[in-house]
């Protein structure tokens, strides 16, 4: 099976159709969204929409996914149109490809017409396989295209001998499906190896690293939030940033020195959408995993998109099954120049998490943000000033102890402190204090 040209590019764009099959069970909105994002998914992979087909029944059709009336619906469609991929929303299995396919061009009427269908995953792995880069990166597409045909092989090799029992199947058809499976097979094992081998190598890089000390962040979050955008806008990173799904694959790391001098480690990460497919994640794993070096995770929200909090618990949800969402995490709204008001779910979401608005477009919020991970950086201490009376002087020893004073100036009857002080500490000391760094509350949105 030729994975790798799922959809070839040419110069005109390929006209499609979407399809879905809506079940009593499906949430209608949830299924409309993601037709949309399939929608921008064949956008980017170079295809150009044509129609979306919708039908609602009890349940896919066992072999044909689509119900026949549909298939033949589409099957004049495509013959009048030239329409020449068909993408469905669920992931189907090789026999209902074939009989979708068979179908369609049957119905069509028209021995030339030449009709692909393929489904979500197929889709996403081919985007993946347009924008991989790295040596490693394309590596991994490739494993996931494989991994992903296995199962379809063993597929065809089952329907081919059920039909007539097997009988006029068996020879040279089944024994060159033989040979295609161990040549798979073979393949996939050579790939996991050096991908392995390129793991190994990463870990004792990052064992061996100078700049073991320094405070490390990775950029996440869905497709297309803008995490390259925000990255170059910190770093002047010059990362590819564009109004595509999945643009980054590749991780990039940068130093972004704060106004304090501190420094830390900003990493640019590949995004997230619903219902990746398994075998990227299985196959991107290493590379997803990388997360977990870091001290502290950025999740950058598109704020201007509707679906922003759904995409955002996509995201945490992804995080979580990847065994890295246990650090502190700082939460981006995007794209604030963009953003008509925010949803009422957004405003509910962010009274349970600090969020700090931003546009990494025009630069608006960016102090704010800036100021965010200065505090990140010092585990959440905060700068205050305090006034401690003389008879009080063991709050400064005190604070010598628990806290970074950064400045201490002796008046006559009281000292004039400037701390950094955790939570807890700043409570303890609060009838000292006389002002924070910073009036906002510890949830919310900074703007
Ligand atoms: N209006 C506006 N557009 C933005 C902003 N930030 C990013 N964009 C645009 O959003 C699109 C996606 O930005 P990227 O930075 O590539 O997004 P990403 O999160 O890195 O996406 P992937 O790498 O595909 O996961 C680009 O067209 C950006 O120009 C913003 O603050 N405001
Ligand atoms: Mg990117």
């Amino acid at each position: 099976m030729d994975m790798t040209s799922v959809y070839t590019a040419s110069d005109a764009p390929v006209r499609a159709i979407l399809a879905v099959v809506l079940t009593p069970e499906k949430d209608a909105r949830e299924a409309a969204v993601s037709l949309d994002e399939l929608e921008r998914l064949l956008e980017t992979a170079g295809g150009s929409l044509f129609c979306q087909v919708i039908q609602n029944r009890e349940s896919p059709d066992n072999a044909t996914y689509l119900g026949k009336g549909k298939l033949e619906e589409i099957g004049a469609l495509c013959r009048d149109n030239g329409v020449q991929l068909i993408v469905c929303d669920d992931e189907l299995s090789p026999s209902q490809i074939k009989n979708m396919e068979d179908a369609i061009e049957k119905a069509a009427g028209d021995d030339q017409l030449e009709v692909r269908v393929i489904d979500r995953s197929m889709l996403i792995l081919d985007i993946f396989a347009l924008h991989a880069v790295s040596g490693e990166g394309k590596l991994q597409v490739e494993l996931a295209q494989l991994r992903y045909s296995v199962p379809r092989l063993y597929g065809q090799g089952k329907d081919m001998s059920r039909l007539g029992g097997g009988i006029g199947t068996r020879g040279p058809g089944e024994s060159q499906l033989e040979k295609d499976r161990r040549h798979v097979h073979r393949r996939i094992a050579a790939l996991e190896a050096q991908l392995a081998e390129l793991a190994k190598s990463r870990a004792v890089r990052r064992a061996r690293r100078e700049d073991a000390g320094v405070f490390r962040m990775a950029i996440v979050g869905y497709t297309n939030a803008g995490k390259s955008t925000l990255l170059n806008r910190l770093t002047s990173a010059g990362v590819l940033a564009e109004d595509k799904l999945f643009a980054t694959l590749d991780t990039t790391t940068r130093k972004f020195t704060l106004p304090s001098g501190r420094e830390l480690l900003l990493t640019d990460t590949v995004g997230f959408i619903r219902r990746l497919p398994h075998h990227l994640i299985e196959a991107f794993r290493s590379t997803l995993e990388e997360v977990r070096y870091n001290d502290a995770l950025m999740i950058v929200i598109d704020a201007a998109d509707p679906e922003c909090v759904a995409q955002l618990e996509v995201t945490e949800k992804l995080l979580y099954d990847l065994g890295v969402f246990d650090k502190p995490v700082l939460y981006v709204l995007n794209k604030c120049d963009i953003a008509e008001g925010l949803s009422e779910e957004l405003l509910f979401r962010s009274r349970r998490d600090r969020m700090v608005a931003v546009s990494a477009l025009d630069g608006r919020g960016i102090d704010t943000l800036t100021g965010e991970l200065e505090r990140l950086v010092l585990g959440g201490r905060r700068l205050y000033l305090l006034k401690v009376p003389s008879a009080e002087m063991g709050v400064i020893h005190k604070l010598y102890n628990n806290a970074m004073v950064e400045d201490i100036e002796y008046f006559d009857g009281y000292a004039r402190v400037v701390a950094l002080l955790d939570e807890k500490t700043a409570g303890q000391l609060r009838r000292f204090i006389v002002k924070g760094q910073d009036g906002a509350g510890e949830k919310g949105i900074l703007v």
